[in-house]
């Protein structure tokens, strides 16, 4: 199964407007991608902070090493028929034994940002309690690299690796897990925090709430959507309470949730299509932004929510004000748009790459970045992922033209004020896709994974010279 095209499914009926009456403009839709679609010499804003994401258990290895502790995708991906190629993060690029070869690379592209996250069961085997000192110093370690080579971390708190100690406590279903969600962040931003600047909380709470608990395809295999918004819920309160934990370790810093978001755009002009936009874009975008950035959810999610849906319990008084603790930035992961028929089935109206859920459209991120500026206000954004699959190993010239349409559509959106610091591309590394295992490769640097050498792909060398210019 297909990650986001199951999303699409489980959440047929529901997306945005916003965007949805926006001009598209061909010179930069992805349906006619070429080496000359982009206008030449665009300078990106002095001390752009040109970046590659990763995340723990898709590179790190070392799955028992030093006493980290199992997580949910531990459990789940060794389970039969969970990953297509029955792959696991067992040793993935095996990054927590090279992560000098991997600082190395960094320094060698020219990176300015790095962002990873914590595995949060190698600091903390299970969950909580007893700190793993030797898991805490292998970030300390990666943190001291990347600054002796003068690259920001970035650093994600929670990347999907729920400890299988908290699961067993009812994981995200559980309310407490947000607590300990939040005990675990002021233990490692005190740790990190004299050499951290800036925190992201959550990853992805979207694909969490419809891909591991909606659809079960990711951990933890929940298939229960009331459940699964009972998760979302508490995962938006664990955003928040790490927010004010941060705070109260007295680390100078910065701290906000790296969201996925999709403009959603009718199918047609037919005001059925639009209204079911409207629909859409709650459930894509605005139940997860309303929360964090206005301290409430948007009355048309609400209302999609019966009576009895547990949900509507699980909101506490006093819940909404703690999510919408002032974030002081927000990471934003753009892969793909959603259109919307009158019935409120999703289509697709533009190619997609080899991960078939994945509609090519970089003006939806133009859209998107101009859209959260004007619903939401001035808050600095960076771009924390944005990247495609390519199925040949080191000649990808459709990734080059992806980040190049790409970062002309978030110039354009920073021409127009938008307050975007970064770009951060999915993924600095090839590494384990969740369910899809190691049949797609994300990385700008190509990993063998039978000597786990590297190898700079062309899309790595293109980036090197972006990062050179400050600009494409
Ligand atoms: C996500 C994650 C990454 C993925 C990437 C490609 O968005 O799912 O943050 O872990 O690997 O998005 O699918």
């Amino acid at each position: 199964m297909r990650r986001r095209h199951v999303l699409t499914l489980a959440a047929a009926g529901a997306v945005t407007a916003g965007c949805s009456t926006r001009r598209r403009t061909p010179s930069t839709d992805a349906s006619a991608p070429s080496a000359s679609a982009a206008p030449a010499g665009l300078a990106f804003p002095k001390g752009f902070a040109w970046g590659a994401s990763t995340s723990a258990y898709q590179v790190e290895g070392g799955a028992t090493a030093d006493g980290r502790g199992p997580s949910v995708w531990d459990v789940f991906s060794h389970e039969a028929g969970r990953t297509r190629d029955g792959g696991t993060g067992d040793v993935a690029a095996d990054h927590y034994h090279r992560s000098y070869e991997d600082l190395d690379l960094m320094r060698d592209l020219g990176l300015k940002s790095y962002r990873f996250s914590i595995s949060w069961p190698r600091v903390l085997p299970t969950g909580r309690g007893t700190v793993n000192a030797k898991g805490l110093d292998f970030y300390h370690r990666l943190v001291d690299g990347l600054l002796a080579r003068g690259i920001t971390p970035l650093v994600t708190l929670f990347h999907w690796d729920t400890p299988q100690a908290l699961q067993e406590a009812g994981g995200w279903t559980n309310r407490d897990c947000a607590s300990w969600f939040a005990d675990y962040a002021s233990m490692v931003c005190y740790s990190l925090g004299d050499k951290v600047q800036t925190w992201l909380t959550l990853n992805e709470p979207k694909t969490v709430t419809e891909v591991g608990y909606t659809a079960g395809v990711h951990a933890p295999g929940v298939r229960d959507r009331r459940v699964a918004n009972v998760a979302a819920h508490h995962l938006l309160l664990g955003h928040g309470l790490a927010v004010q934990a941060f705070r109260a370790t007295g680390r100078k810093g910065r701290i906000g949730a790296a969201l996925n978001l999709s403009p959603v755009y009718p199918a047609d002009d037919s005001d059925a299509a639009r209204k079911q936009a409207v629909i859409g874009d709650a459930e894509e975008n605005r139940r997860w932004l309303d929360p964090v950035l206005l301290g409430r959810y948007p009355d048309d999610w609400l209302a999609t929510q019966p009576a009895d849906a547990p949900v509507r319990a699980a909101i506490h008084a006093g819940d909404l004000a703690v999510i919408g603790t002032k974030s002081d930035i927000l990471g934003v992961q753009y892969y793909n748009p959603a259109y919307v028929t009158a019935t409120g089935a999703r289509v697709q109206k533009h190619p997609t790459s080899q991960a078939s859920w994945q509609q090519l459209y970089p003006q939806g991120l133009y859209d998107l970045l101009t859209r959260i500026r004007r619903d939401y206000g001035d808050i600095p954004l960076t771009i924390t992922e944005n990247g495609i699959p390519s199925v040949h190993p080191t000649d990808d010239e459709d990734r080059i033209t992806f980040l190049r349409d790409h970062l002309t559509a978030a110039h354009r959106a920073i021409r127009e004020g938008v307050r975007l610091e970064g770009y951060h591309v999915w993924s600095l590394l090839d590494n384990f896709e969740w369910a899809e295992g190691y049949t797609q490769r994300w990385g700008l640097i190509h990993v063998d994974y039978s000597t786990q050498q590297r190898h700079r792909k062309a899309s790595a060398d293109w980036y090197q010279q972006v990062i050179a210019r400050n600009g494409i």
